[in-house]
């Protein structure tokens, strides 16, 4: 064949066979934002009569859990620098900016007779400085910072705390329905019960992970599900706002694909990282999973347990939750690969009744955090995955985000971004419905225990600096840029994201269910 020909053929077919060279471009009403979350960069902690929260006591019991000795105490300094934070969402052009109320700071006690109107000042300013310039507030009720005196009462573990947050959320709605169309209850309730509950990792570090973890779960859904009611009964009709709840879905699948042991292994990572979430939420039948269901209550007997460790919901709870959202807020960031653990967890814990251990490719680029690993096709799996088991949610990915060191010129958060942001328009192409995308984090910020160790900031912030300086790194120019124009430019296609293997392959199965 003439030399020329060949190289056409190679440009048309690709090397590999298959070369897909379609311009994607995200819709015109698709929303761009970037979020934030309070504890992590208002600062402030003691200010105007804000109460103490889990996150200010245990960085101040616990400063050897803090990477860098960097707490909230003063963070980001957003407290008093609003005006800036809402400037730089302007320069960088985005629909909504995704910021969270501190239940500490409005009701110091976290019960309604104490409100703080100084707290709650500072919100009605962001908001107003945010609708003034069009941006859409997006707002999270709750993202891990109780206040100490409910944790005092046992925090989620108390069945009350449903009440509890159902009071919360009833004042934050009453104020705020008429500028607030997305709200967001309760932000990863994974971490909370997992990490906060279930180990000694995250505030408040109880470390009750026999039975504690379970009940954390069940309430923090509860909870949701009448924040979710409360609002569609008293505020819906008047003010036709959204409501969802932010779960973490990372993709998690098996290590070796045509191992037995190491699939089932993967469905029980999906079903205890997210399953177990959002199935009494968005599948037909409700309840927790039944794989879930299965493991903890056979567990639980052989322990000697007279009920299960994972608690029932009862008929009534179970059409509460129910279709209790208006969309899926999905946070995903990366993919862990599975396997069947052979190795003996501390029992009775959540670890053992999953059995599994998690690793990551070898090849795939790293982030700063250690858990953060780049592999896009990840998230178009995800969303396939959610589209089968839940029938094409509704779905605003409310964070995905990158972490570097200090410094501006970001490149590694500049591909992070395209690549996944590539594979969403796949995802969608393929039927996900997908409504926006919020860029995890608006500015650098205390990442939890990591302190400022791990920067995940489109804007860098100086913390060795009085005035808290923000300087934009080159990802936000880029953003901005696709915020613009709709388009991911450079730096992806579907065959540098290995999707292109699922498509195929489904087009002879017709059915992603056995990839998966
Ligand atoms: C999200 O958590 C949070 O919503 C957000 O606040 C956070 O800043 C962001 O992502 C980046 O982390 O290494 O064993 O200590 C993502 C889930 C939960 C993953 C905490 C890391 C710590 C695990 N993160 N977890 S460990």
């Amino acid at each position: 064949m003439h030399v020329l020909a060949l190289l056409l053929l190679n440009l048309l077919v690709g090397s590999d066979g298959w070369t897909d060279t379609r311009r994607r471009t995200f819709p015109q009403n698709f929303l761009f934002g970037a979020a934030s979350s309070a504890y992590q960069v208002e600062g402030a902690w003691n200010e105007d009569g804000k109460g103490e929260s889990i996150w200010d006591r245990f960085s101040h019991e616990h400063p050897e859990k803090i990477a860098d000795g960097r707490n909230g105490d003063v963070a980001s300094d957003s407290y008093h620098l609003w005006r800036r934070d809402v400037e730089m969402l302007r320069e960088l052009g985005v629909d909504f900016y995704r910021f969270s109320i501190s239940w500490p700071r409005v009701l110091p006690t976290g019960f309604p007779s104490s409100i703080n109107e100084a707290g709650f000042k500072y919100y009605d300013n962001l908001i107003d400085e945010l609708l003034k310039y069009d941006i859409q507030p997006m707002v999270t009720l709750y993202h891990f910072d109780l206040t100490q005196e409910l944790e005092d009462l046992g925090g989620w573990t108390n069945p009350l705390s449903v009440s509890w947050f159902e009071d919360y959320a009833k004042i934050v709605f009453k104020r705020y329905a008429e500028k607030v169309k997305f709200w967001i209850t309760i932000n990863q309730p994974n971490t909370i019960c997992m990490e906060g509950y279930g180990s000694d990792l995250m505030a408040p570090g109880v470390n009750v992970k026999d039975v504690g973890a379970y009940e954390c779960v069940k309430n923090v859904l509860l909870a949701h599900a009448k924040a979710y009611r409360l609002y569609e009964k008293e505020f819906k009709k008047e003010h036709e706002g959204n409501v969802g709840i932010g779960v973490a879905v990372n993709w998690f699948e098996s290590l070796d694909h045509n191992n037995t042991v190491n699939k089932e292994a993967a469905d029980r990572a999906r079903a205890f990282e997210f399953g177990i979430y959002l199935h009494p939420i968005f599948s037909k039948e409700g309840d927790f999973p039944p794989i879930i269901r299965t493991i903890v209550d056979k567990k639980s007997q052989e322990q000697g347990f007279k009920t299960s460790r994972l608690p029932k919901l009862s008929y009534e709870e179970i059409k509460l939750l129910r279709g209790s959202a208006d969309y899926l807020g999905m946070n995903h960031y990366t993919t862990f690969l599975v396997q069947h653990s052979e190795e003996k967890f501390e029992s009775p814990s959540v670890e053992d009744d999953r059995n599994t251990i998690y690793t990551q490719g070898p090849e795939w680029t790293s982030g700063k955090s250690s858990w953060l690993k780049s592999a896009p096709y990840g998230l178009y799996k995800a969303c396939v995955h959610l589209n089968l088991n839940y029938d094409y949610p509704p779905i605003i990915i409310t964070e995905h985000g990158w972490s570097t060191d200090k410094g501006l010129g970001d490149q590694s958060r500049v591909n992070n971004i395209r690549a996944y942001l590539g594979a969403l328009l796949l995802a969608m192409e393929d039927g996900t419905q997908v409504k926006g995308y919020t860029v995890w984090s608006l500015l650098d910020n205390v990442e939890w225990t990591a302190g400022t160790s791990e920067r995940f900031g489109l804007y860098e912030v100086d913390f060795e600096s009085e005035t808290k300086e923000r300087t934009a790194r080159l990802s936000a120019l880029v953003y901005k840029h696709i915020i613009e124009s709709r388009v991911v430019e450079d730096g992806w296609s579907p065959s540098s994201l290995k999707i292109e293997i699922t498509k195929k392959k489904d087009e002879k199965n017709n059915n992603y269910k056995g990839e998966l």
